[in-house]
């Protein structure tokens, strides 16, 4: 059975092949780019079974979506294929950031009815983000909803927390975000997310306002990262590595504690796991860690 299932909105990623600025690059990658399908393509390549949900169009970036996930090794069986709306995709500007283009996308109509029928059963963690809350008000039905259906099935809930300032502002997202960090059973923020979305001051802040989420891990980049469980907290420093590109190492890190949490590691076990899978993906450009810098 699936140890770990992640759901969310997968795009279609742009990117240029270099790192020169879009008006000027020439080559360009096109790889699956998503939150919740990076946890789950970490977790799989750590030698776990994990499978990832959502709705792709029934269009030919959906399918490679859907191809190059399976690639990675995720179990992507339970996707829905959307012939209504196409799959959402993302373009990369190095330096400047990125471009969604993702609005009314197959995934923005994620509904609680999908919700329901998502199969839950002998999964051990539901990953899940803030994002699927910003991309509707439909998806973030479809997220509560499957958040309950875990609940009630005993699935440990694993939330990050994800504030995507381009699909929501802090005002809007801080009372979204906060309620359903307070669902979950784990919990990741990062410590400048946190301080711009509640006003928190550093870890112990964040802490002190998310008091009985049971697992909360604040995320505090190059320095490193603190996790507050059964009274105790545990820090863990980040390793030093030449950095190249920072997308993806929330994910990457989310990846690694989550696969340890499924091996029984203990916390400040967990946290150097995370640790270590995202200073893999800080030295590559992509979303995910390209397998050649592990050679
Ligand atoms: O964490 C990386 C994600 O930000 C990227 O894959 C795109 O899912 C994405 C999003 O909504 O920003």
């Amino acid at each position: 059975p699936t140890e770990l299932l992640a759901i969310g909105e997968t795009m279609a990623m742009v990117a240029p092949q270099t790192g020169d600025r879009l008006i000027d690059a020439q080559q360009f990658r096109l790889d699956a780019g998503g939150a919740e399908s990076n946890v789950a393509a970490h977790v799989a390549a750590l030698g776990h079974r994990a499978a990832w949900f959502s709705r792709l169009g029934d269009d030919a970036l959906g399918h490679r979506v859907h191809a190059q996930l399976a690639a990675r090794g995720v179990d992507v069986s339970r996707v829905l294929f959307d012939p209504a709306h196409p799959t959402g995709l993302y373009v990369k500007d190095p330096g400047q950031g990125v471009q969604y283009y993702r609005a009314g996308s197959a995934a923005a109509h994620l509904s609680a009815a999908d919700a329901d029928r998502v199969e839950l059963t002998g999964v051990r963690i539901l990953h899940v983000s803030g994002i699927t809350a910003a991309i509707s008000s439909e998806a973030a039905g479809f997220l509560s909803r499957i958040i309950d259906r875990a609940r009630d099935a005993g699935v440990l809930v694993s939330f990050d927390v994800n504030h995507r300032v381009a699909l929501w502002d802090c005002a809007t997202a801080a009372d979204a975000l906060a309620a359903l960090a307070r669902r979950a059973d784990l919990v990741f923020t990062g410590r400048d997310e946190a301080e711009s979305l509640w006003g928190t001051e550093g870890a112990g802040d964040v802490r002190a306002l998310f008091t009985d989420i049971p697992e909360l891990v604040v995320k505090d980049g190059a320095v490193g990262a603190t996790a507050y469980l059964n009274g105790r907290e545990i820090f863990e420093p980040a390793l030093v590595v030449d950095v190249v590109d920072v997308v993806g190492a929330g994910d990457a890190f989310a990846g690694g504690y989550l696969a340890a949490l499924l091996e029984g590691a203990s916390p400040d076990e967990r946290l150097r796991a995370g640790h270590r899978r995202a200073a893999l993906t800080l030295l590559t450009t992509g979303d995910s860690i390209d397998e050649r810098v592990l050679s």
